[in-house]
């Protein structure tokens, strides 16, 4: 049964033996490389329509993610594998994805609000009314393991606006392992961003793509507008690790919402920027609705929604 727009894992996989046509990447320019310069990395997201930034954690902080990120799946997976596999946006039952992360650790709550992903966002989504704050839209991570095939090309925004000729949302993958072809780093469709939603995702294009390597710290910067999906991967034992978060404009409705989702606890002296980001907030323009339905404890997590950031 189809959800929405959405397909069901089972559908999804019924329809993926089909004759498809090829269509080539039809971008000319030199393919953006990983950089530690962040307006070659904006020029990069213009242009292609995605960036690679390298050293945004050292090896010690990348290594201690990756750590908690898979005893968190391990923990999950031992109460029930259904919690953490078998997601219908994955070919099959092999890769792990995990939710709540801010629930999980500071980690988790520190990369929504680096000043990187924050910056990339604001240049991707431009200036709100009023400068209210941006939302987080979505938040998980995808471990590919071993053998595991690769996802459908796919834009990270709903069928229904695909053609909706600007981003509205920003996406930043967080490598915490080395992303390359084999382990099925992040496959990306070069210049996508340009051709505006004009794509078909019916199941009978299939749209060529290349692996946007990046070594382990990096983030993958990139928009709702950008064809990608993740790659195969066909290394014997290497698993990759990757947390991905998107950040929409105040209008859009985020995919989760987070104040419902999350243990106040977990939020109690956290910044207002964070707070400000998963949607902890009224409206910066005014028919304020305060929130008197919600518990005492939730509603002392509230901030202005107009953004310090
Ligand atoms: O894990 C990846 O490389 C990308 C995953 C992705 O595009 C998605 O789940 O929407
Ligand atoms: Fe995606």
């Amino acid at each position: 049964m189809a959800v929405g727009d959405a397909l069901e894992m089972g559908e999804y996989k019924e329809i993926t033996p089909r004759e498809r046509k090829h269509v080539k990447i039809a971008f000319d320019g030199p393919l953006p490389q990983p950089t530690r310069d962040v307006e070659q990395a904006k020029a990069d997201i213009d242009r292609a329509g995605y960036a690679i930034v390298t050293g945004v954690l050292s090896d010690s902080e990348w290594r201690e993610a990756r750590q908690v990120l898979v005893d968190e799946i391990a923990r999950e997976e031992a109460i029930d594998i259904n919690r953490v596999s078998r997601f219908y946006t994955d070919p099959d039952d092999k890769n792990r994805r995990l939710s709540r992360l801010p629930n999980r650790h500071k980690w988790f709550r520190d990369f929504l609000e680096h000043p990187l992903a924050l910056e990339f966002t604001k240049h991707i989504l431009g200036p709100n009314l009023f400068d209210e704050s941006y939302l987080v839209h979505s938040y998980g991570a995808n471990l590919t393991r071993p053998g595991s095939g690769e996802q459908f090309i796919h834009l990270d925004r709903s069928t229904g606006y695909h053609h909706f000729d600007r981003p509205t949302q920003s996406r930043v993958i967080w490598c915490l392992d080395e992303f390359d072809e084999e382990v099925g780093a992040t496959r990306v469709v070069p210049g996508s961003h340009l051709l505006k939603g004009n794509i078909d995702m019916s199941g009978d294009t299939y749209y060529e793509s290349v692996a946007a390597e990046a070594p382990a710290g990096s983030i993958i910067v990139y928009s709702d507008q950008l064809l990608h999906g993740a790659g195969a991967n066909t290394s014997k034992d290497r698993e990759r690790a990757g947390v991905i978060a998107g950040y929409c404009p105040p209008w859009h409705r985020p995919m989760i919402n987070f104040p419902l989702v999350l243990d106040p606890q977990v939020m109690q002296g956290t910044s207002k920027t964070l707070r400000q980001l998963l949607g902890y907030s009224s409206v910066a323009i005014g028919f304020d609705e305060p929130w008197d339905g919600a518990s005492d404890e939730l509603r002392a997590l509230c901030v202005p929604a107009k953004m310090e950031y």
